[in-house]
Order: structure tokens, then sequence, then C-alpha cells
């Protein structure tokens, strides 16, 4: 038996079966590059969902991680600690607004968006106690807790987890009529939007899908939360998805790359009328803001910023788009995306197709998951080089051209 197979059995054996990973036990990874337990060397190009935009173990992150982790890793907040007002200062200013709301994971981050954008409605808009309601487009994706799927309208996300929390309207994603339409409900307070939405398939909106629905919030005195934690951090070639329509989301979450996949750090961004309403007491968790994350982060967003990684996001991403289209082949239905979240349709009816050409990628040195079974998501780490994109270009056409469906 192989180590990986070993390792594969304990993990089946002995955790929980709430993921069908691809059969590869990873061990190491730098850069773009994992190699397995058997020494095999792969291309990343899932990311671990775009948590790894500057690299796998970037050593100025790493360095930071270990040096911050031999003095101080937590405190609670409880008590002040001399990393996270240096941290406050420096995402503020980072993305220009008055405060930050500093949680763990991104969906404890959209989970915290949601309740400023409710204790907004009834402190400041003046919405009815317990009234307030949330419009999400269909096929969005939130994460995993209670209220997340709540708003999810894919069963896979929400069945057999009822009941669920009340009050988020679901409309069609890219439908502005529909926006306007549920506007027009007296006890909406927020639009939560991915501006790409990412699980759904790499679904980009129309242009101006985003100023527009902005301005529709904005007519209608309604809150514009942005959900970049996939997109954001340069993924898409811009700092944050929304800016390639410069709105500036009145709340804004962020997540995954924020700590260069070294720890798991999220944040939400808003002004002092919306974050103040949350007083001392009324919202927190253990390790939100802690030191360790602090510190950790303001050094992952300084290399996003120092390795100009949204402009080889924007530039190798075309790049990438553009190679992927030479290639001719039937089961190729779209290539779409932007910067470098991307991803290949598949012509096919075939329910594995998707997974077994992964496999196939797997075989021949690049990783990559289907989001459903005939859409699969091509997002390496914005560090790739030109080179790098040639290396994948030349086994996803290889593994397309071998494949039979
Ligand atoms: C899994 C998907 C991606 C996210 C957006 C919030 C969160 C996510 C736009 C929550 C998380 C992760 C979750 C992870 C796989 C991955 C994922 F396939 F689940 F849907 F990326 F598309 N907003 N996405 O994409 O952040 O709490 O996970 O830190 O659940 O397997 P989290």
């Amino acid at each position: 038996m192989t180590k990986s197979a070993y390792l594969m059995e304990l993990e089946d054996r002995y955790g929980a079966h709430n993921y069908h990973p691809l059969p590869v036990v990873i061990d190491r990874a730098r850069g773009v590059y994992m190699w397995d337990v058997e020494g095999k060397r792969y291309l990343d190009f899932l990311s671990a969902y775009s948590a790894v935009n500057q690299g796998h173990c970037h050593q100025l992150i790493v360095d930071v991680l270990k040096k911050q982790a031999e003095k101080l890793t937590l405190t609670s907040r409880a008590f002040y600690n001399s990393s996270l007002g240096e941290f406050e200062k420096y995402i503020t200013e980072y993305f220009g607004y008055d405060k930050v709301l500093p949680m763990n994971t991104g969906v404890e981050a959209v989970e915290t968006a949601v309740k400023l954008a409710r204790r907004w409605a009834y402190a400041v808009k003046g919405i009815k106690d317990k009234k307030a309601k949330i419009i999400v487009p269909e096929n969005n994706f939130h994460g995993r807790t209670l209220m997340a799927i709540s708003a999810s309208t894919d069963p896979s996300s929400y069945a057999g987890f009822g009941p669920y929390v009340p009050n988020f309207i679901q409309i069609p994603y890219n439908d502005l009529k529909a926006l306007d339409e549920a506007l027009n409900d007296k006890d909406v307070c927020a639009f939560m939007v991915e501006p790409i939405q990412g699980e759904a398939g790499v679904v980009v909106p129309d242009e101006n899908y985003l100023a527009k629905a902005k301005y529709l919030c904005e007519k209608a005195g309604v809150l514009f939360i942005a959900d970049e934690v996939q997109t954001g951090l340069a993924r898409t070639g811009k700092m944050l998805a929304c800016d390639w329509e410069d709105v500036r989301p009145d709340i804004l979450i962020l997540g995954k790359a924020l700590s260069g996949g070294t720890l798991p750090v999220s944040a939400v961004l808003c002004d002092d009328p919306v974050m103040l309403n949350i007083k001392p007491g009324e919202h927190g968790s253990t390790y939100g803001g802690n030191p360790l994350a602090c510190k950790v982060a303001m050094a992952a967003l300084q290399v996003i910023k120092d390795e100009n990684l949204e402009y080889n996001a924007f530039y190798l991403g075309k790049y990438f788009r553009q190679e992927l289209s030479k290639i001719k082949s039937p089961l190729i239905k779209e290539i779409r995306g932007k910067g470098l979240l991307n991803a290949i349709v598949l012509n096919t009816q075939s329910e594995t197709a998707g997974w077994d050409l992964c496999m196939k990628f797997m075989e021949n040195g690049l990783l990559a998951k289907p989001t459903h079974h005939f859409i699969i998501r091509l997002a390496p780490p914005l560090v790739i080089t030109k080179s790098q994109i040639d290396d994948s270009v030349a086994i996803i056409s290889k593994c397309i051209k071998e494949f039979k469906d």
C-alpha cells in the first residue's frame, strides 16, 4: 500500500465524510506548486478556493507568522493587544473605510455583515424589529452556517438542515429588473452579492450590473453588501472585483487570501453609521482580531501590493483565456472569467465529465476541481508566471484532446 493510500484510508476511517477529495495527498507546497507524499509535483489551479493568492507558504508571510507566534498569538478581546490597532488602521486605510470588524472564517464575516445590516435596519433605517429582509441572488454561495445556507438556492447546501433563517429574498443573478422590483419592499435593508459567483461556476455578470445595482440600492436607501471572500484581494485582476465598476460597497466582506492561506482571517469593513450600531459585548469571537492574524494579514496585504498581484492576475488572466481559447475541441463549450478566476464549461451530458477530466489533469501534474459536473474552475495562485501558464495550457490541452467523454 502506498503512503497516499494509507493516509486516504485514515481520513476515510476516522474523519467525517463531508468531502469527496481528488485521490491525491498533498504533503508540501510552495508558490504555485504542491507535492504529494510520493513527491510528485503539481500545478495548483485551485489555490484553496482563492485563499493562497500570494502563493503557498510565501516566505515573507511565513516569517511574520513565525516571529509573532514566538511572541503573542492570542489575548481574546477582553484586553487590548499591540497588533490589533495597527492592523485596523492599516486595513481601513488600505480599502478606504472608517472601521473594520475582524473575524476568522469567511462565513463568520458574512454572518457579521448580515448582523450589521439588520442592526442598521432597526437602529437607523427604522424598520420594525425582526422584520428586516435581505435580497440575495439565486445560486449564491456564502458559506456553510445555517444563516448562509438559508440564503442559498442550492439544495446540496441547504437540504436536510432546516429550519432556516428567515427573510432572505432570492432573485435571479444579473437581473436588475428583479432587483428593482424587490427593492420596493420597504422592509429590505440590504442586497448581498458576489461580484462574480464563484461556486455557481465563475458566473460573470453583465458589465455595469454591479454599478447599476449599487445605484438602485442607493435610490432605495438599502445597503449594498459585497461578498469578496473569493473574488477579492487581486483575484480578478483588480484589488476588489467591485473595482472593475468603481463600486464602493457599503459593507465589504473579505476572507481567504487575507492571510495568504496561513490561518483563518476574515474582516468586515464599513463606515461608522453602519459599524457603530453594534455596541460592546454584542458581537465578536474568541480569535477575532488576534495578534497573530493581525500581523499575518498585514503581511499578506502588503505582498499583494508589493508584488503587483492584481496586474499579474489581469495580464496573465487575459493571456490564459486567450491560450485556452486556442484549444479546438467539441468538449469545450465556454471559457469564462476575470483575472485569474476562470472556468472551462464542458459540452457534456455526462455526470462525471468534470471529475474525470480533473482526474486526467491530476495524472498530468495539474490540480483543479469541478464546481459542477460540467464546469471546471481554474484559479492558480496570482504569483504564477507566463511560462507556468504555458505549462498549464499544455496539460489542459493534452488532457482535453485525449478525453473520451
Ligand atoms: C467549502 C465552495 C468556493 C465563498 C464566498 C463566503 C465563503 C466562501 C464567496 C465562506 C467559501 C469555500 C468554502 C469551501 C469551498 C469554497 C467554495 F465551493 F464551497 F463554494 F470557493 F466556491 N463567501 N468558499 O466562496 O468562507 O467560511 O469557507 O472561510 O465549503 O468546501 P469560509
